[in-house]
Parts: C-alpha cells; structure tokens; sequence
C-alpha cells in the first residue's frame, strides 16, 4: 500500500497512543493516520489488539478532526485471531464478543468520522471492523468474506448488526453459509465501500476525503455519526422529529452561520459537477 501525502507534516503520535506497540498512530494536520500494525499475523485481531483500538479511537487528541484506518501488509486484516479463540470458554466468548462490541463502538460513535482504507483481505471480524467506519474506500486488491461458516462459529464483532444495514441480510446470509467471497468492485456496487481505487492509490483518496470531512463544521459531522443512523433506524414519526431537533442545533451554531454568511456573501465555493 501507498504511503500517504506529503501536504502536512507528518507527526508520530505522543503520550499514550505511542505506546499502543500493536497499531502505528501517526498525525497529518488535522487527520489522525490509525494502522492495524501487526502483518506478521495479518492483521489478525487478538485481544491486545482490540483492547489498544479502543484505546486509540477514546484518545484521540483535540487537533484530530477525522481519522483514517488502514492496515500494515498485504491485507486489511484477517479477522480474529484464530489461537486466541480455541482457548476460551463460553462464558469467556461472550465477554469477548461484548468488548468487540465496545472497541467497535468507539470507532463508529468516538468524537470524529473515520476512513477506512482497505486493500487485500477484509475478512470476518476485519470486515466488522472496516463496516464500523463511516467511509470505506477499497483497492482492487480487497475481497471480502465472512469465513465464520467455515470455521464453526458466528460473527460477533457487531457484524449482525452493521452488514445487513449495508448489503441486506440475505447477501450476508450467502456470504456465511456458502463462504461466498466478493471483489472489491462487487464490493461497491452491493454497498461494502463507497469508492474503488487502484492498488496502491487508496491512502491518497482516503486522505484526500478526510481532509474534506475534517474542513466541515464539528457539529455537522457529529450529526451525520450520531444522529443519522439513529435516526434511519427509527419509525418515520420518531425519526423526523429528532431531525428537526438535530437540524435546528446545527443551524444555530455560530460554524453554520459564519458558514451560510460566506456563501450568501459569495465567498464559499459553489456546488459544481466533480
Ligand atoms: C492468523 C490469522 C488469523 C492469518 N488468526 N493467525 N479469519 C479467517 O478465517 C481468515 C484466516 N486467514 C487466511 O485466510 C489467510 O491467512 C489470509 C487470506 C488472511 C492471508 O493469507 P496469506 O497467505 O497472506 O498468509 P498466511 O500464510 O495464511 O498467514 C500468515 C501468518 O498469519 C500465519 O502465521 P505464521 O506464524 O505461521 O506465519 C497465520 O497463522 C497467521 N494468521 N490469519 C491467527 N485469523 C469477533 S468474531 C470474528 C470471527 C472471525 O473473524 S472468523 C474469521 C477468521
């Protein structure tokens, strides 16, 4: 994979992310760099792992306005860690599970949007974790599959949840009882990423849409993690309600009005074809 763009200086992170020895932190103005560093294993998600995802996502420091997550090697990641696995009880599953859950949560309701970048294989709990992230975008090298079927056992990084409201449940379905693997084309056309970009490109786009997300004001892209897939999921009546209440404190933050009065005033950029 690519490295990113030079435009900003690069900063390795300081304090407690520079400890997390299990991911690679690095800071590029107002964008966070988050890598999954641990390819030996490819990028196999242990619980050390999970554990410092959380750390990282809960730790961000206040000059980060957007993050993008991609993955050290030849792969996104490989899902779960498969040794770690076979050594636990039931009761342990479950609690494990829950703090997939709770890790999974900071990447998807932390402070800011994240962009995955993905390249190579996407699979099982990987994939839980790239459908966590706001924007996917994908190299031509990713597939995605759910190997769970296989190996005996079921999602359980939020993936239940997260894939059906993306691709459907009967495409998930498919995914895990016939161990069905999709391209990264298929991937965009069936709602798995947002963009394809050619191998080796996809740090640059996206770094170039975090930048974007990070240039919007902090409310509004608080509103479109906290509040829009809250309000998709809930019945019409509930949901419309809670927009105008959304839609009204955005509104009346002074980012939105200095926002329109640059527009109004000719000085904001128009929408155009891109
Ligand atoms: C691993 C893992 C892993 C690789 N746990 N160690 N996930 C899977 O079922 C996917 C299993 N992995 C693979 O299918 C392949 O490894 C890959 C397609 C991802 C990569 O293939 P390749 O040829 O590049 O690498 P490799 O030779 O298979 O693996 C390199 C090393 O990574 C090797 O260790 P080594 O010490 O022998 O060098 C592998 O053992 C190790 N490795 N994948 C542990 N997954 C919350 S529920 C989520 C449920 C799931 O995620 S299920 C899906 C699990």
């Amino acid at each position: 994979m690519a490295t990113p763009p030079l435009s900003d200086e690069i900063r390795p992170a300081a304090g407690e992310l520079a400890r997390l020895d299990l991911l690679r932190i690095e800071h590029s103005g107002p964008v966070t760099h988050v890598r999954l560093n641990r390819p030996a294993k490819r990028n196999a998600l242990n619980d050390s792992l999970v554990a410092q995802l959380q750390a990282a996502f809960s730790g961000l420091p206040e000059s980060t306005q957007a993050v993008v997550l991609s993955g050290e090697g030849n792969h996104f990641s490989a899902g779960l860690d498969l040794f770690e696995l076979s050594e636990r009880s039931v009761a342990e599953a479950v609690i494990h599970s829950r703090s997939w859950h709770s890790a999974f949560e900071h990447v998807q309701f932390g402070r800011v949007p994240v962009v995955a970048v993905l390249h190579g294989a996407v699979v099982g709990g990987g994939l839980e974790l790239a459908v966590a992230a706001h924007i996917r975008v994908a190299e031509r090298s990713a597939y995605y599959g759910l190997p769970e079927g296989q190996r005996g056992i079921f999602v359980g990084g939020g993936g239940s949840s997260r894939i059906p409201r993306l691709i459907g449940a009967a495409r998930m379905a498919d995914m895990m009882l016939t161990g069905r693997v999709y391209d990264a084309e298929e991937g965009l056309r069936i709602g798995l990423s947002q963009y394809v970009v050619d191998t080796g490109q996809g740090l640059e786009k996206g770094f170039e849409l975090a930048h974007k997300i990070a240039a919007n004001a902090p409310l509004s892209n608080f509103a479109v993690m906290h509040a829009l897939p809250r309000i998709a999921d809930m019945a019409p009546g509930e949901g419309l309600f809670l927009e105008s209440l959304m839609s009204a404190i955005a509104s009346g933050d002074p980012a939105a009005k200095d926002r329109i009065k640059a527009f109004l005033e000719g000085r904001a950029a128009k929408v155009t074809r891109q």
